[in-house]
């Protein structure tokens, strides 16, 4: 058998995805995820031009094979772009493999060590009392773990806050801003910082303590900020702070540890188990929250988690609908198998995305299950994927209130 075509689909079913679908000789479909958001056509010219030449011919089998060949052949290693699409191809050969066998993928991946993924949705409000309403909304939805973000009283719009919920705007970035330009918000660290806690404060008297809560500060932190955020947060038990800090400087982290014991992840702007390599080695971190299609596909993030679980690391799969549904189930494969699971994202996708990517996994009592399927169990319609024509789509921007660009 040998992989006879290699098509990259870029699609726009409410937001952009760009997959990788690759036949076999013998007919067998294969599909891999390569969204980057805000930037999609790098990674599907990355992959057309210079990639799917090389598969043609390619014995399909030959997995981690054909990661090195990509990875090391390609010379200029790493980054978003290479790694997304090194990942589409690994995850669409996963899926012949699975398929050939006729084995769910998490069965060729050492098979089931738990029910299901336990997932956290996105709750927001841009005041406390629409915060409150909608983390009801998603424990009524059947998630058992929320993650927490607010607005800030002064500021405006803030990244991962549901703006118009009285019109029915559950998520900020769903779809990301399709706008000609990015849209430009204002930020304010010491007004974050002083109405945070006071957040939590009343997520917990409403809540109880039981209910895991997470919150995402995106890397907007100084590392002595951060430590402020970690011990101010420490009463209320969160399960984890991400991304207190910017992804480049793996040493901020340890003033942070160093300073708090509320639970960190970061990871996913990474793209390589060598950007982990200090925060894992020094356990910096609780949580590795990479994607499987922004980190290399299914064979990279299992070898970085198994160099975690040496250190008691668990995962944190990054899983916002900017992941195609076959990037997610890439994902649940590995959360079922792995032994150091922590916690998967989960933002649902639209009925629209759903009608192009038909999904063989399911969300019951706050677990995610991939399902038993062959493969990864998600199928692309090719003709209602047709219909829907790239559209450009940026991420925001973020000014301080003196004009100063800073992270979102
Ligand atoms: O494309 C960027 C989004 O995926 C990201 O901002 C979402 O921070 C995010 C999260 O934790 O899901
Ligand atoms: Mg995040």
């Amino acid at each position: 058998m040998t992989i006879e075509s290699a098509e990259v689909v870029v699609t726009s079913p409410g937001r952009n995805f760009v997959t990788l679908r690759l036949t076999t000789s013998e007919g067998v479909v294969g599909l891999g995820d390569a969204t980057l958001n805000g930037r999609e056509l790098a990674a599907a010219s990355y992959l057309r031009d210079h990639v799917a030449p090389l598969l043609v011919g390619r014995d399909p089998h030959a997995i981690e094979d054909t990661w090195q060949y990509l990875y090391r052949g390609a010379y200029w290693r790493r980054g978003p772009v290479t790694m997304a699409a090194i990942a589409a191809v690994d995850m669409a050969l996963w899926d012949i493999k699975g398929k050939v066998a006729g084995l769910p993928v998490y069965q060729l991946l050492g098979g089931r060590s738990r029910r299901g993924a336990l997932a956290y949705g996105h709750a927001s409000g841009t005041t406390v009392e629409a915060l409150v309403t909608s983390i009801h909304n998603h424990l009524d939805e059947g998630f058992r773990a929320i993650r927490v973000q607010s607005g800030v009283p002064g500021l405006g719009k803030v990244y991962g806050v549901g703006h118009d919920q009285a019109r029915g705007q559950k998520y900020d970035y769903e779809p990301a801003g399709r706008t000609a330009a990015p849209v430009e918000e204002t930020w304010d660290t010491a007004a974050y910082l002083r109405h945070v806690p006071g957040v939590f404060e009343a997520v917990r008297s409403e809540f109880g303590p039981e209910l895991p809560l997470l919150h995402d500060a995106h890397h907007r932190l100084t590392p002595n900020q951060a430590a402020q955020l970690g011990r101010s947060l420490e009463p209320y038990d969160l399960f984890w702070l991400e991304d207190c800090t910017p992804g480049e400087n793996q040493e901020a982290l340890r003033r942070v540890r160093s300073q708090t014991t509320t639970p960190l992840a970061i990871g996913e702007v990474f793209n390589s188990v060598h950007d982990y390599q200090t925060l894992i080695t020094e356990q910096l971190i609780d949580f590795v929250r990479s994607s499987v299609t922004h980190a290399g596909g299914i064979t990279a993030v299992r070898k970085l988690m198994d160099f975690a679980a040496i250190y008691q690391v668990r995962s944190g799969f990054h899983g916002p609908t900017d992941v195609s549904p076959v990037g997610m189930a890439a994902a649940l494969h590995l959360d079922v198998a792995i032994h150091n699971f922590g916690i998967q994202e989960y933002m649902p996708h639209s009925a629209q995305t759903l009608d192009v990517f038909r999904c063989g996994y399911s969300f019951v009592d706050g677990l995610l299950d991939p399902g038993e399927a062959p493969g990864l169990g998600v199928e692309l319609d090719l003709e209602a994927a047709a219909a829907f024509e790239y559209t450009p789509a940026y991420l925001p921007v973020n000014r301080l209130r003196d004009g100063t660009i800073h992270d979102w």
